[in-house]
């Protein structure tokens, strides 16, 4: 099962006739159960990676504007992801990281430059 969508094993889709049978028509409907203690949902990392060509002035431009990171930060995030490949941008639940991803990828493309994000689970 994909990580980013278990419901923790436990909610059971109830089919129809499985139902206690009330009154047998028309009574086709899918009720499931809920855990008695939700899970937190889990969390993923955005990695920015490196590239020979991406400027760096873009990068950081990137890392204030998706990741609302001041200039000191972006720049220390970005220099990193220059030395050592790779480098996190932030910790999200699933959708918002690969909104993230989305947002970092589209804006790449737009200025025609390579530079490549990524989700992978933390
Ligand atoms: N390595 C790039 C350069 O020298 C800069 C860069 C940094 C590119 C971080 C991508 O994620 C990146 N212009």
């Amino acid at each position: 099962m994909d990580a980013a969508h278990d419901d923790g094993g436990d909610a059971r889709p109830v089919f129809a006739g499985e139902d206690g049978d009330r009154g047998g028509q028309g009574q086709i409907g899918l009720a499931t159960r809920t855990r008695a203690r939700p899970k937190k949902p889990s969390q993923f990392k955005v990695l920015m990676l490196n590239d020979d060509y991406t400027p760096m002035e873009f990068v950081v431009m990137v890392l204030k504007r998706f990741f609302n990171m001041d200039l000191e930060q972006a720049t220390r995030v970005m220099l990193h992801v220059h030395q050592r490949g790779v480098g996190v941008c932030g910790i999200f639940p699933y959708e918002i990281a690969e909104t993230k991803v989305n947002q970092v990828m589209d804006c790449a493309r737009q200025n025609q430059h390579p530079l490549q994000c990524t989700l992978e689970k933390a």
